[in-house]
């Protein structure tokens, strides 16, 4: 009898998934718990059955652009994949992004709507991308004030009728670059005797699905200083009342690793009818409100992709059976994953806490010191997540031994969509200098020194130890960063920001670990969330260097 592999099986990814129930139990209210289970429970049915299914049957499917109609005229019409339409569908009766906006449970409406993103986001090919961005420059409308563009645009973006709902693009990228945005060369013209609006002309270089209605962009308008400052934000929508581009050409989609149903696009404007959102200047610091959002979404769905592979390796080691026995009773394969699975679990509680911090702003319940605490996780938790993903992808992917390399498996795609979360949204680097810029504005690291301290109080002594590195790893960046600043000034600091960066993530993650541990000890499960503490702890926490490497780093360039 030949010998058949069995492939992986996925279930209701909410009901598999004691770390996320574990963390809901702990954190909210039981009220609001029994209020949102069924609608996990749904997507998490959803998630593991249906789309699942279909996202391995279609991996081949790509958008395909249709730049000219049978009569000669420009069209760039972008036909989406069966995956993307039925998401469309489901984001909207499911109120994906509308959860958000109608705050049906207060404050911990973030929560709510970010649990329902995690169960989906692997099953649906990187749709969280458009639906990032739609939350996006929900808020960012939102707090702009302009009650006309949120009369207008508002109702779309949180609409749960499929034919009414709109998603949003985000057009930042230009040729010049995704990073240094503010030499952007788009150029906006006022457009006479409408105030207010203007022709925006120039070229979008990574326009991620751009099959959406309406974009928040950026753009110089005229006479306007060279820098960030003298940028703009605009709103446009890509399309006129009668179905044609509005001064919008898509030149080709990109060719990606990843990401591969993700309708990312070249775009040429010229004369685009755009309308400012707050004023005609300060354009990046008016957007900042999107990348705060959408750099949530990434750590949330980094830690999503982490949580679907786990689920299928480990699912497949109760399986496979090789050298006598099922994986699972293999001491060095269950070494591996539980090194992955504390990777996994610290990435979750940082990101949800993150959320839930989100949350209280947005009904206008944060503390002075929880919002400068906000300030500071965003760029850690997005850089941290997003490396740990790729990390935790790859190992994934080893895990199923070859099969892991094979397309029709569907698991290669776990890795080449972790790959994208540190690039978009600000690179690891640019994220760290965004940290840096936070503490240079008068920030220091005691927010999360406090943060640190609440969650190790009343830790079990079996995990004083793990409590005890993550206090003494928030200590050595704090001392590192004064030292480093005075011998070596800030291009030391800059070449250290990376690594002060992951230490500070690691000992928030070890830290919530811990205090994950100490929540579930009257639920008689602690000692699950105990050992992924202890895991991670041994994996390292404190990667700050004090000796000056930066000597070093120029003679290894040269
Ligand atoms: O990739 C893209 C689309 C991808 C699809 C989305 C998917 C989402 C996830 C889905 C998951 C599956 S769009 C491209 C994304 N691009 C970026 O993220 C840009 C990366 N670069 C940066 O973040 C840079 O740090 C810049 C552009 C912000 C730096 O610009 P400047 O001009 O040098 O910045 P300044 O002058 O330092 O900052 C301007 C103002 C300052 O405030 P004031 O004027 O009061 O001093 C900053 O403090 O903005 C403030 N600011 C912020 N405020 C800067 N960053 C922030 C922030 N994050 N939050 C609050």
């Amino acid at each position: 009898m030949a010998f058949f592999q069995t492939p992986p099986e996925l279930g209701n990814t909410y009901s598999g998934d004691d770390v996320l129930k574990r963390y809901l139990r702990n954190t909210l209210p039981p009220d609001v718990l029994t209020q949102i289970e069924p609608e996990l429970l749904a997507m998490g049915e959803l998630s593991g059955g249906e789309l699942y299914r279909d996202s391995l049957a279609n991996y081949r499917e790509e958008p395909k652009l249709e730049q000219w109609g049978p009569w000669g005229r420009r069209v760039d019409q972008i036909e989406l994949s069966s995956i993307w339409k039925k998401a469309q569908r489901i984001t909207a009766e499911k109120g994906v992004v509308a959860t958000a906006y109608e705050r049906k449970t207060g404050s911990w409406s973030r929560v709510h709507q970010f649990a329902l993103v995690y169960l989906v986001e692997p099953s649906w090919h990187v749709y969280s991308c458009p639906l990032a961005m739609t939350d996006g420059a929900a808020k960012t409308l939102t707090v702009s004030k302009n009650q006309a563009l949120i009369d207008r645009a508002l109702p779309h973006l949180m609409s749960r009728d499929p034919s009414e709902s709109w998603t949003s693009g985000q057009w930042m990228t230009e040729r010049t670059g995704g990073s240094d945005v503010a030499i952007c060369e788009t150029v906006a013209r006022p457009i006479a005797g409408e105030s207010g609006m203007y022709g925006l002309s120039g070229t979008k270089w990574f326009s991620s699905a751009t099959t959406s209605q309406m974009a928040l962009t950026l753009g110089r308008p005229e006479g306007n200083p060279p820098g960030g400052s003298g940028l703009a934000l605009f709103y446009l929508e890509v399309r006129n009342a009668d179905g044609t581009m509005n001064g919008i050409e898509v030149n080709r989609l990109k060719d990606k690793l990843g990401t591969r149903m993700v309708p990312t696009a070249e775009l040429t404007l010229e004369n685009a009818r755009a309308q400012l959102v707050k004023g005609a200047d300060s354009g990046i610091k008016n957007i900042t409100p999107m990348l705060n959002v959408t750099r949530t979404w990434n750590a949330v769905c980094a830690v999503s992709g982490m949580r679907r592979g786990l689920m299928l390796a480990k699912d497949y080691a109760r399986r496979r059976v090789a050298f006598g026995a099922p994986l699972d009773q293999k001491p060095l394969h269950l070494d591996t994953l539980a090194t992955i699975e504390a990777e996994a679990q610290g990435g979750m509680l940082i990101a949800f806490r993150v959320v839930e911090l989100l949350g209280k702003e947005e009904v206008g319940e944060l503390t002075e010191q929880e919002a400068v605490l906000l300030r500071i996780l965003g760029p850690i938790v997005k850089l941290i997540t997003a490396k740990q993903g790729v990390a935790v992808a790859s190992e994934t992917l080893e895990a199923f031994g070859g099969a892991g390399y094979i397309e029709d498996t569907g698991l290669p795609r776990l890795l080449r969509d972790a790959q994208v979360l540190p690039i978009w949204e600000g690179t690891t680097n640019v994220l760290s200098l965004d940290l840096l810029r936070v503490l240079a504005k008068g920030g220091s690291l005691e927010p999360i020194f406090r943060e640190v301290n609440a969650c190790v109080e009343g830790a079990d002594t079996s995990l004083k130890e793990p409590a005890e590195a993550a206090l003494k790893a928030i200590e050595h960046a704090g001392t590192w960063l004064m030292r480093t600043l005075e011998a070596g000034g800030p291009a030391l600091v800059e070449a250290g920001a990376r690594r002060l960066a992951l230490t500070l993530g690691r000992a928030i993650e070890l830290a919530l670990l811990v205090r994950e541990a100490t929540r579930s000890k009257k639920y008689g499960d602690h000692e699950k969330a105990a050992a992924a503490a202890r895991r991670f702890w041994r994996s390292g926490v404190d990667l700050i260097l004090d000796e000056n490497i930066d000597a070093d780093a120029k003679t290894l360039f040269a």
